[in-house]
């Protein structure tokens, strides 16, 4: 498989370049901890390292070093769509190059090959309540595919080392990500479409066959590939990201790990502000009963905050300016439903919510992130059952959760675990000051 074969290449070179950076630079000091950053969410620590992507406030993400623009511009598309195929997305996040065509086929390939589902997975899910969240049984799913780990296999044969650790999780990386956009596609169909299931096409990618099989005509296998690059990664901070490398890095398997970080992805502050985001647009309508003017969306905002609540879809933890996955999200809009009466809504909130939440004085960052605007999208294309949205952020995030613990067993880093103090050495270490 060439694509492992670069991928053992570029792990043997940065672990040489990781070890010696510990031996010759270990104790170099890289910044100071306060008692805020301690208490506040660790917010701006900078604890965790990565090359898979970087985060920089003002600019926003770079995959591998390229920004949104970029990457959408630079990978390869499958024939007539407008969208790159997600396949080329996880290439470059894995071996931080863009894949020429050759290539991109070689992952196609190995996807299509391993996309298929065990049944006993269906049948798990079949017999869930269907009042189960989407997400809660995607990870169930992920769970109980935990026996098909041959990392866990190899280990428990003892033939696992920390040299060769990174191909066991590598194997269990390409069979459990191919499958997941087909489960995620399974449950929306059993819980939205009375389980009258689409199977598969063969011919498709990653991103078309997922639009395929929930049942949606063009453009949305477009709008599916481009959203699946887009929250593919976002550093390592953010908690679905973390979650899945601190799980990983007990040496528990990638079904462990990214079961957990899709937990981890759930809540209302994080991926479940997409569903946040759409619910909060339909309150406001049926408040209404009719598209609001300028001065009633301001009212709304208003009314938001003042109730304690926060505007889905905006502020950041690390952003400073409006997310370029929105800005990504919006020009697809733009092209494909600028008439929508919710997108237009979307777009007028993004003239109002920044001056109101820099008056209101409190979020640090007034812009709009990724999560706002996705719903719009989604349900213009008929997926309007917004408990479905975490689910999609999953299938994204997969790319790049998975990826970050391959790389994290190929550089061999260790078990994550920091150190907690009370709050009386907090006071006391402050009076010595
Ligand atoms: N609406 C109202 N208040 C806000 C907002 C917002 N959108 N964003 C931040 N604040 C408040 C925040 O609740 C906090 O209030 P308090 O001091 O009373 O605790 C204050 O502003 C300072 O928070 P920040 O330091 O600006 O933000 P923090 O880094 O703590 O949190 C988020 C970042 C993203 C959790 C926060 O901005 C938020 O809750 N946004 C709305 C939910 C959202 O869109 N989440 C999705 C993030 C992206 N993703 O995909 O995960
Ligand atoms: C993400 O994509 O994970 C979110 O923007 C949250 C974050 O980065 O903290």
């Amino acid at each position: 498989m060439k694509f492992k074969e670069k991928l053992k290449e570029k792990v043997e070179i940065q672990r040489e370049e990781v070890t010696k950076l510990l031996k010759d630079y270990g104790d170099v000091k890289i910044g100071d901890i306060t008692i805020a950053q301690v208490i506040g969410g660790m917010r701006g620590l900078k604890v965790l390292v990565t090359d898979i992507s970087y985060l920089d406030p003002f600019e926003g993400i770079r995959y591998r070093g390229y920004t949104v623009d970029e990457v959408l511009e630079k990978l390869p598309k499958p024939k007539g769509a407008e969208m790159p195929y997600d396949e080329a997305q996880f290439y470059l996040l894995m071996t931080g190059d863009i894949p020429t065509e050759e290539e991109v086929r070689e992952v196609i390939d190995i996807f299509k090959e391993k996309r298929k589902v065990p049944n006993y997975v269906y049948r798990v899910l079949d017999s869930m309540p269907r009042e189960a969240r989407p997400d809660v049984m995607l990870a169930v799913a992920v769970g109980t595919m935990q026996q098909e780990s041959v990392f866990a296999k190899a280990y428990a044969e003892n033939k696992i080392t920390k040299q060769n650790a990174w191909e066991y999780m590598f194997e269990d990386v390409l069979n459990l990500l191919p499958k997941i956009p087909m489960i995620a596609a399974y449950i929306y169909r059993l819980k939205y479409k009375n389980n009258e299931q689409i199977p598969q096409n063969p011919d498709l990618d990653f991103g078309g066959n997922f639009a395929y099989m929930m049942g949606i005509d063009k453009p949305y296998d477009d709008f599916s590939r481009l959203y699946f690059i887009l929250l593919s990664d976002h550093e390592s901070g953010n908690v679905s990201a973390h979650t899945t490398h601190l799980v990983a890095s007990a040496w528990a398997d990638a079904y462990y790990s990214l079961a957990a970080g899709i937990n981890g992805l759930s809540g209302p502050l994080h991926g479940g502000a997409t569903q946040e985001a759409l619910k909060w647009f339909q309150e406001l309508l049926k408040k209404l009963n009719k598209i609001p003017t300028k001065q009633e969306l301001e009212q709304f905002c208003w009314d938001t905050l003042n109730a304690g609540q926060v505007i889905p879809g905006y502020g950041h933890a690390v952003l400073r300016k409006t997310d370029p996955r929105f800005v990504a999200q919006l020009e697809f809009g733009e092209k494909h439903l600028p008439d929508d009466p919710l997108f237009q809504l979307v777009s007028l909130l993004y003239e109002v919510a920044p001056d109101i939440l820099t008056k209101h004085g409190k979020a640090k960052n007034p812009w709009p992130n990724c999560d706002n605007i996705t719903g719009t999208i989604q349900a213009y294309y008929g997926v309007n059952q917004y408990e479905f949205y975490p689910a999609l952020f999953d299938i994204s995030r997969s790319m790049g959760v998975l990826s970050n613990i391959t790389w994290d067993r190929g550089l061999g880093y260790p078990i994550e675990r920091p150190k907690s103090v009370t709050i009386e050495m907090l006071k006391s270490i402050s009076r010595q000051d």
